[in-house]
C-alpha cells in the first residue's frame, strides 16, 4: 500500500524551527490561473519578494504523492510545466496523496496545509467566492467554507469581478470570516480597485494588521480566517473589462463549463480577450499581495 508523505522543504522546515515568519503561497495560481511561460516567472519572482520582505515562502502544492510545504526550484518548474497537475481542493487532498498523484492546491487546500504545518499568514491573487447564478447552479467555491474554520490571515484584491461580489460578501459575514481593507473601504474587484461594494474596516499599515492578529488570538476568534483586501496599484481599463466579463460569462455558457473548471477557463478567457493586460495586472496583484503579507508575517512575529 502506498502512503503519503507530509514533508516541509530545507528551507520552511528551518524557518518554522526558528519560528521566522513564513507566507504560504497557493500553487493553483501557477498551474490554472497564469499561461505558461510567465506562470513560472510569476512563482519565482513571488518567492524572491517574500525573502525581500523578510520571511521566508512556502509555496504548497502535492507531487507525485507528497504534501510539499515550499517547493525546491526543481518541484515549481514541475507545477508551472507538467500535464499531469490537477486542482485539488481541501476534500481532494487525501485522494491525490494518497493514490500517488500530482495537483496545486486552491485557497481552500492551502490554507488547510498551511494551518496544518503552523502556518498562519498566506498571499494570493484572489479568492473563490459565489458564482453568479448560484442560486441555481449552488457554485460557490470551498475556499469560503474553508476559510470559515481556519486560522488564516488571507491577503488577496478582493474576489474576482467573474464572480457574484455582493453574495460573496454577505457568506464572509455568515462564515465569521474578518474582513479589512488595506488602505482603502472599497472592496477590490481583483483586476478593478473598487468593485463598488464597501468594506467597513480600514487598516492602513501591517503592523496594525498583526495587532489585529494578536486580538483575534486573545478574543478566540482564529478560529476562522480574517481577509485583507489590498487593490492593485494600476486597475485594468474599465469599459474593456467590463465587456470581456459579459464575453467571457457568455462563453462559459455556451460551451457547458461547469464545476471547478470554470474559474480556470473565466481566467484564460481574460487574459487571451485583453491581450494580456489582464495578466499583467494578475501578476502585479500576486506580486504586491505577497508583499503585503510579507511585511504583516514579519510584524505578527515580533
Ligand atoms: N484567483 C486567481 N487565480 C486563480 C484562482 C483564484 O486570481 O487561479 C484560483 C484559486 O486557487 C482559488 C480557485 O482558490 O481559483 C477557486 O476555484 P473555484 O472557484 O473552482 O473554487
Ligand atoms: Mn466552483
Amino acid at each position: 500500500m502506498k502512503s503519503y508523505e507530509f514533508v516541509a522543504s530545507p528551507e520552511v522546515s528551518a524557518a518554522l524551527k526558528a519560528g521566522k515568519p513564513i507566507v504560504a503561497l497557493e500553487s493553483t495560481i501557477i498551474s490554472h490561473g497564469l499561461p505558461r511561460p510567465s506562470n513560472l516567472d510569476v512563482a519565482r519572482e513571488v518567492e524572491t519578494i517574500v525573502r525581500e520582505h523578510g520571511a521566508t515562502p512556502a509555496t504548497i502544492a502535492i507531487l507525485d504523492g507528497k504534501v510539499c510545504i515550499g517547493l525546491t526550484d526543481d518541484q515549481l518548474v514541475a507545477i508551472a510545466n507538467r500535464d499531469d497537475i490537477a486542482k485539488a481542493s481541501s476534500r481532494d487532498l487525501a485522494i491525490v496523496a494518497a493514490t500517488g498523484k500530482s495537483a496545486a492546491t486552491t485557497v481552500a487546500a492551502t490554507a488547510h496545509l498551511a494551518s496544518l504545518a503552523g502556518i498562519h499568514v498566506f498571499a494570493t491573487g484572489g479568492l473563490g467566492g459565489v458564482h453568479r447564478g448560484a442560486n441555481e447552479s449552488f457554485d460557490e467555491s470551498a475556499d469560503l467554507t474553508a476559510l470559515s474554520s481556519l486560522d488564516m490571515t488571507v491577503v488577496c484584491a478582493g474576489v474576482k469581478s467573474i464572480l457574484d461580489v455582493g453574495a460573496t460578501l454577505e457568506r464572509l459575514e455568515t462564515l465569521a470570516i474578518g474582513l479589512v481593507g488595506y488602505k482603502t473601504n472599497h472592496f477590490p474587484g481583483f483586476y478593478l480597485t473598487d468593485s463598488g461594494f464597501t468594506i467597513e474596516h480600514q487598516v492602513n499599515s501591517a503592523e496594525e494588521i498583526a495587532q489585529i492578529i494578536h486580538a483575534r488570538q486573545a478574543l478566540k476568534t482564529d478560529a476562522h480566517a480574517l481577509i485583507v483586501a489590498n487593490p492593485v496599484a494600476k486597475e485594468m481599463d474599465r469599459v474593456r473589462h467590463d465587456a470581456i466579463l459579459k464575453s467571457g460569462l457568455e462563453g462559459a455558457t455556451k460551451n457547458g463549463i461547469t464545476g471547478k473548471a470554470v474559474t480556470p477557463f473565466l481566467l484564460e478567457h481574460f487574459h487571451t480577450a485583453s491581450e494580456g493586460e489582464s495578466l499583467k495586472v494578475n501578476i502585479e496583484i500576486i506580486k504586491s499581495n505577497s508583499a503585503l503579507a510579507a511585511d504583516i508575517a514579519v510584524a505578527a512575529s515580533r
